[in-house]
């Protein structure tokens, strides 16, 4: 089965209403391939969610940037995966390495906040990559495989889980992966399913590519065989994430 691609935006901590606003005309604007063949999800932050939810075209879909590891509660400052779903957002990015950095989300955390936002009926972009010591430690597939363990241990539905690869060392700092770099972890990551979840699951699961990706260098990682699409930051908050969608062919 062929894996559609998948281009997710985002936002991060960035924008005020008027900004979204502008951004969302950007977008329902852009004239992109039909979502059949591309599936184009943006993420602003959590008090924007309803409003891009409700002025956002009907072909574009929207992620949260986070969510709480079990049900919502006494936990001041945290939004439950069943608040997502209560405002129909479909999808959540979880273990983003800012959180995993700045906020020490660890492995297991990441993996069980993975499990209880799926077991709600969110779809997950779960997020891994290596840091630049690891990179040149020669370690980074272990961490890699470390991180995607987590997750596999805690839950057995791939079909709503894209995979996220973001090295580190190339976020937001302008340092692209090259597409050799990209497509050998994203291949290794593919074997490491494949031999530890199952040859569906491997052959299906999309893995996308996320650090520096802009208007630029997409086409060519995209051209690369196991990258199936991209997490972009801070060019989707820009026009050019128009051309980041259109390398999808
Ligand atoms: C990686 C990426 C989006 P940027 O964090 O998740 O950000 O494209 O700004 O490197």
């Amino acid at each position: 089965m062929a894996r559609k691609f998948f281009v997710g935006g985002n936002w991060k901590c960035n924008g005020t209403t008027e900004e979204v606003k502008k951004i969302v005309a950007t977008l329902n604007d852009a004239q992109v391939p039909p979502q059949e063949v591309v599936e184009v999800v943006v993420s602003p932050p959590f008090v924007f969610l309803p409003l891009v939810k409700s002025t956002l075209r009907p072909d574009f879909h929207v992620a949260a940037q986070n969510c709480w590891v079990k049900k919502g509660g006494a936990f001041t400052g945290e939004v439950s995966a069943e608040m997502l779903v209560n405002l129909g957002i479909p999808w959540v990015i979880l273990g983003h390495s800012e959180r995993r950095q700045l906020m020490g989300e660890s492995n297991e955390f990441v993996g069980d906040k993975t499990a209880y936002a799926l077991s709600k009926g969110l779809k997950v972009i779960a997020c891994v990559g290596e840091t630049l010591e690891q990179r040149e430690a020669g370690s980074t597939m272990d961490v890699v495989a470390a991180q995607t363990k987590a997750i596999a241990e805690r839950i057995s539905n791939w079909a709503d889980v894209v995979i996220a690869y973001e090295p580190v060392w190339a976020i937001g700092t302008g340092k692209v992966a090259t597409p050799a770099q990209a497509q050998e972890v994203h291949c290794e990551l593919r074997k490491w399913l494949h031999a530890n979840t199952s040859p569906e699951v491997a052959a299906t699961t999309r893995i996308i590519y996320g650090g520096s990706v802009n208007g630029g260098n997409c086409k060519e990682l995209a051209a690369q065989p196991d990258v199936d699409g991209f997490l972009v930051g801070g060019a989707s908050l820009k026009p050019e994430f128009i051309d980041i969608i259109k390398s999808a062919v």
